[in-house]
């Protein structure tokens, strides 16, 4: 990575020269303005600090195209479905097959964005066909509880499953009461639900490095600060936070750190940020990384610089329940790239389809490492279990 001054008579002058030398493919480390008194010229000159990738990214004409895989819209028997289809699994495949294309050259960013772009078509497909497809003919409270189920936000095909693996559990069949369909969904509910284990150990390695990743605003320096300050987490635990966002830590994070003693560094360059690893003591490191949009240029790159600086023994990647379903399911696939050990569901106190989360854990097939449901620090994290997102999932309509 190259790192170069440049100066103008404004901010957009030295960032334009900036751009005319390395294009846009550059990262503003640093900015500021220089008096005039301390110009050659006596005029006052905005100073930029840029870093670069000295490696020219590689023509898009050179990717080769991806073959999406094939849909299977054939709807499958009520009765035989014990475990997931082989239709239920689209995304999983869609996500496999990235995962295993993953190319290893520098077009790698190109690649993921057209496979993204079949992606999002897949799942307008997907979604057709499921608006499309008669329901099953099923008794009464069957119909009910999926659409209650399907009305708190969960995708319709795991919805279908988890109906139809009731009507083949439950002991009454057919005439089963609502209650005891609940009941059987439960369980397949619990069984879906694999919460993160915080006592593994990180093998190999003299402390635990958590890298904190996700979408503009999702919630990751919060729950960074949740993490070190949950007592079942991270807060009976000397904890370092390592602020990397290009305009410092937070005014937020700079208060936790005085309040709960957690200490905060900020660390904007790669290299620094390296340096920083191999000397860090803390028993936790969390390095919370700037919000981006997912699917901006260079960003999955920018990512994996991280990743190779902090050699995290965790990924996390924080996902807010506001999101639609579908933007998670598109951006998850990008994180997909780096594979995370866990997702963080922040925002739960502001959705009324918390049966998203069971949607997005059938597709990620990853343990969630905590929920978050409101902004304070101290109080608003739950530690990832089953009941609470089941709880909100049917007791809200219930009325309990
Ligand atoms: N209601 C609610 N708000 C939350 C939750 N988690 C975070 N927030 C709020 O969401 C906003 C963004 O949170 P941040 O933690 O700064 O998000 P971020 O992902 O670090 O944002 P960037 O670094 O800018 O990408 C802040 O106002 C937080 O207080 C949550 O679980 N519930
Ligand atoms: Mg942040």
């Amino acid at each position: 990575m190259k790192v170069k001054t440049f100066t103008g008579s404004s901010l957009s002058e030295a960032i334009v020269k900036a751009k005319q030398e390395f294009g846009s493919n550059i990262i503003l480390l640093e900015s500021k303005q220089i008096p005039a008194s301390r110009t050659k010229n006596g005029t006052k000159l905005a100073q930029i600090t840029v870093s670069v990738d000295p490696e020219q990214p590689v023509p898009q004409k050179n990717v080769e195209a991806w073959a999406p895989p094939r849909l299977d819209t054939k709807r499958p028997q009520v009765t035989t479905a014990k475990s997931p289809t082989k239709g239920d699994n689209d995304f999983n495949k869609v996500i496999q097959d990235i995962l295993a294309k993953k190319p290893k050259v520098k077009d790698q960013e190109n690649k993921i964005l057209d496979e993204l772009a079949s992606l999002k078509d897949q799942i307008n497909q997907l979604q057709a066909n499921t608006k499309s497809e008669p329901t099953d003919a099923l008794p009464a409270f069957y119909s009910e509880v999926r659409d209650e189920m399907m009305d708190k936000g969960m995708q319709q095909k795991l919805a279908d499953r988890l109906i139809r693996r009731a009507y083949s559990i439950t002991e009454n069949g057919p005439t089963a009461g609502k209650q005891e369909i609940i009941e059987s969904v439960i369980i397949e509910l619990k069984n879906m639900f694999k919460a993160y284990n915080y006592k593994k150990k990180a093998p190999k390695k003299k402390n635990k490095v958590v890298l904190m990743v996700g979408g503009t605003g999702a919630g990751k320096t919060t729950s960074a600060m949740k993490l070190a300050a949950h007592q079942e987490i991270f807060g009976k635990k000397e904890v370092l936070v390592v602020s990397t966002d290009l305009y410092g830590p937070t005014e937020a994070l700079k208060a936790f750190s005085k309040m709960n003693g957690t200490e905060v560094l900020d660390k904007k360059r790669v290299d620094e940020l390296e340096k920083l690893m191999k000397s860090a003591e803390q028993d936790v490191v969390i390095v919370d990384t700037p919000g981006e949009s997912p699917f901006a240029p260079n960003y999955l790159k920018k990512l994996e610089e991280y990743v190779k600086a902090v050699k995290p023994s965790d990924i996390f990647l924080v996902l807010p329940m506001t999101t639609d379903l579908k933007d998670m399911y598109l951006s998850a696939a990008l994180y997909m790239l780096l594979k995370p050990s866990g997702i963080m569901l922040t925002k739960f106190d502001e959705t009324a389809q918390p049966g998203k989360l069971f949607s997005i854990i059938d597709e990620l097939k990853l343990p969630v490492a905590g929920i978050a449901d409101g902004k304070r620090i101290f109080i608003d994290m739950q530690m990832p279990n089953a009941d609470y997102a089941i709880h909100k999932l049917f007791d809200m309509n219930r009325g309990a």
